[in-house]
């Protein structure tokens, strides 16, 4: 089934935060921010800037009537700041014009004076400062110590990860209008709503329940959305609560860029045993996370980290460590992975070393180390229904594994200006909410008159295609076409107190809940349909807008059954909540079971380095990958293909830069390079796995939204193999972004000047 959101997107019908019909008068913001990292504010003169034509007013932390508070996790976070200026880019006041044209005018207009203070950029100086967001948190397992004592080989290292720009196509933006009674609707391109209204009255001094939270769809969300929506649609309803009319803020790219967080940068040490036979038998990392100026998400992220730390391998013995460090950097957030994807480096990085120092290849220690059921992970969850060891196996045989690296050998010897290089890339990743009591969802679902159905979730669509799977599974229990279900917009009274669309979990929790609604309302209509066709309802079924008595089809259609239960005043509305079984984790301990399950694969990626240039291409990436049972092929394969590309950028190509100033430097696409058309492998084949899926996944079916970006971790150690071929002086580096400069410097380096 195709996504259903194809047909507007391609018309160019889909609707968007602009694109709301907006009312006649309404006024238009622009953020005035920070243009320094860290600072004592000494002055700020707004007289110009409100002196212009058409500027109504600038609101600034003294407008608040509640509370200049917007952190989630931890409140440290001012919506506005008031003395101090804690990163470039840190909202300092809102201009509200007749149009953006002139806000953004007066913002030009507006004159401050900062006192610097001193700044830390980097996790390493935030710890060194005792700078940090939380007390760092750590797993642990076995007695590393003790081991590393018995082992035959024993490597250590530093790794660095950069950040990453969400770079969702639509900017963030909201849309506040007041309505009677100082209720105020918010249009939002929020991947949280909840939060949104949450923050909102906080900030308001008001109740939830006069906060209105609207979203029909986000152009792209991939985490930066799941917090870091609600500061813009804060402003625009202050501004609104204030006006009395409705506000539009829409950032454009610069400012979003400059303003908005990312992905963290990790600054990470690893030291690694093995014994002589290959396995790991004991494995300690310390995690440097660079948080930003505020929390944000980021305890919730460095948890991740520590829970994908030895990502699908078994290591009895293990010490991981987490510092979330505080900078002068805008608040770093969720990204699609959420931490999990730097801790994965790390154990991928420690591996490749061990490889190299020892000299064999890479994959054979990877291979030795597999997860097996009813292994346990450091967190004290025991690994079931394990797919490690199967993916691993199906795509080295169905690939080929001998016949490629044959290929890659054989090229190589045959060329100097271009090399190959071939890297495997196990995943595995936990399914849930890591924080247990986030995991629960709703779903309303009413069937009309007409037998047309409208269902209303806490799922946002952002071009995952989750409105797709709810109705979808809608139309299985009823056996209606897809026609005749529509999934409405996420909205705050419909379905309330919602957790983020989010942690790929979104199409099971908001699955299930209308699973759990459109089953009682099934059951409901087949005693309507028993009654008056004078049978038992165990012996009704519906099929195809039928109804069947035992296997036989009667001449009772959808429509007729649907006006009978209205006759016979039956409900055709039903409320459903869904939480996730089985789940729990204790803090003080750090031991549970925090995971529904985790979603396993294995890619095998090549690449072609060309040794003059430095410029590398993906010749393919050969994945088989732990679907469940897909409920949805074409939705799914198009978040593997999605999440390998935005992983393949991360780890290669996208380079995040603050000066020491903390200016971002990367601030557009001329100077930040995301993958394009040209960029993506030039093969990508993705096969699933044989399995039986997860009870615990809807209808079986696998999330799928995070785990494939890690595969792009791959391709990382892929052209590092290929400057081998080149270079066999060269040093492995564990420095990503592995950008056409490092691959130029690392062919043509001497590891005897080399700084490395
Ligand atoms: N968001 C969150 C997430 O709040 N908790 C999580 O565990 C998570 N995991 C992945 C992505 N977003
Ligand atoms: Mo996310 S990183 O699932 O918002």
């Amino acid at each position: 089934m195709k996504n259903m959101d194809s047909y507007t997107h391609v018309r160019g019908e889909s609707l968007y935060v602009d694109d709301v019909n907006v009312r006649q008068g309404t006024f238009h913001a622009v953020v005035f921010d920070s243009s320094k990292a860290h600072g004592k504010i000494k002055s700020i003169d707004y007289s110009e800037a409100q002196a212009l034509e058409g500027v109504e007013r600038i609101f600034t932390y003294k407008d608040i009537p509640g509370e200049n508070e917007i952190g989630g996790i931890i409140k440290d976070e001012p919506l506005f700041a008031e003395r101090e200026v804690h990163f470039w880019g840190m909202p300092i006041a809102l201009i509200v014009a007749e149009s953006e044209f002139i806000a953004r005018k007066a913002r030009g207009l507006v004159k401050i004076d900062i006192e610097e203070l001193p700044i830390i950029t980097t996790a390493k100086q935030a710890k060194e400062n005792d700078s940090l967001i939380t007390k760092p948190r750590s797993f642990s397992l076995g007695d590393a110590e003790k081991a590393f004592a018995d082992c035959d080989y024993v490597f250590e290292g530093e790794t660095f990860s950069n950040g990453q720009e969400h770079l969702y196509i639509e900017a963030q933006g909201a849309y506040a209008e007041p309505l009677e009674n100082g209720n105020i609707k918010i249009t939002s391109s929020t991947q949280g709503p909840t939060a949104v209204q949450k923050t909102v009255a906080q900030v308001l001094g008001i109740a939830m329940h006069k906060i209105e939270v609207d979203v029909t769809r986000l152009g792209g969300g991939f985490g930066g959305k799941e917090d870091q929506a609600t500061p813009w649609a804060v402003m625009a309803a202050l501004a609104a609560y204030h006006l009395n009319q409705s506000v539009k803020l829409i950032l454009n790219r610069h400012d979003d860029l400059r303003m908005t967080g990312k992905r963290h940068p990790y600054e990470s040490s690893y030291k690694i045993g093995l014994s002589k036979d290959l396995k790991i038998l004991a494995y300690e990392a310390e995690f440097l996370q660079n948080a930003g100026a505020a929390a944000d998400l980021s305890p919730a992220v460095a948890e991740r980290t520590l829970f994908h730390a030895t990502n699908s391998y078994y290591i009895p013995n293990v010490e991981v460590a987490v510092a979330s460090c505080k900078t002068n950097l805008p608040p770093n957030t969720a990204f699609r992975g959420f931490g999990g994807p730097q801790g994965m480096f790390v154990i991928e990085a420690a591996i490749a070393k061990a490889a190299h120092e020892i000299g064999i290849p890479t994959r054979r220690i990877q291979e030795a180390n597999l997860l097996d059921d009813n292994d346990v992970f450091s967190y004290g969850q025991i690994a079931t229904k394990v797919e490690a060891k199967n993916t691993w196996k199906s795509a080295t045989a169905t690939f080929n594994i001998a016949a490629l690296e044959k290929e890659v050998e054989d090229f190589n010897a045959s060329n100097s200006a271009f090399k190959k290089g071939l890297a495997l890339m196990p995943i595995c990743f936990g399914i849930s909410f890591t924080n247990t009591p986030m995991n629960h969802a709703r779903a309303l679902v009413h069937i009309y008159l007409d037998g047309s159905i409208g269902i209303s979730t806490a799922a946002v669509e952002m071009g995952q295609g989750v409105n797709t799977k709810m109705m979808q599974i809608a139309a299985d229990v009823f056996s209606i076409p897809i026609e005749k279900i529509k999934i409405e917009t996420t909205n705050t009274t419909r379905v309330a107190n919602t957790s983020p669309s989010a942690a790929s979990s979104t199409a099971d929790l908001n699955g299930k809940a209308t699973l759990k609604a459109c089953k009682v309302l099934l059951k409901r209509l087949k005693t309507v349909a028993a009654t008056y066709l004078k049978v038992t309802a165990e012996q009704i079924t519906l099929k195809d807008e039928f109804v069947y008595i035992e296997d036989k089809k009667s001449k009772f259609e959808w429509t007729q059954l649907i006006s009978m239960a209205m006759l016979e005043r039956v409900a055709l509305t039903e409320n459903a909540h869904y939480a996730t079984p089985e789940i729990h984790f204790d803090k003080t301990k750090e031991k549970g079971h925090p995971f529904a399950y985790h979603v396993y694969g294995t890619a095998i990626i090549t690449a072609t380095v060309d040794c003059m240039r430095g410029t590398y291409e993906f010749d393919s990436v050969k994945i088989v990958h732990d679907y469940g049972k897909s409920m949805s092929e074409g939705i799914d394969l198009g978040q593997v293909e999605g999440a390998l590309a935005q992983g393949i950028g991360w780890m290669t190509m996208e380079e995040i830069a603050y000066n020491d100033e903390g200016r971002l430097l990367s601030n557009a696409l001329s100077t930040y390079k995301i993958p394009d058309i040209f960029s993506v492998p030039k093969e990508v084949e993705v096969i699933p796995v044989e399995t039986q899926g997860h009870e615990l996944a809807i209808l079986k079916s696998k999330a799928v939204g995070e785990p494939p970006l890690m595969y792009g971790i791959g391709a990382y150690f892929a052209i590092q193999n290929a400057i081998k071929a080149f270079n066999s002086n060269y040093d492995l580096k564990f420095h990503a972004p592995m950008t056409p400069e490092k691959v130029l410097m690392g062919l043509y380096e001497n590891p005897n000047t080399s700084q490395h």
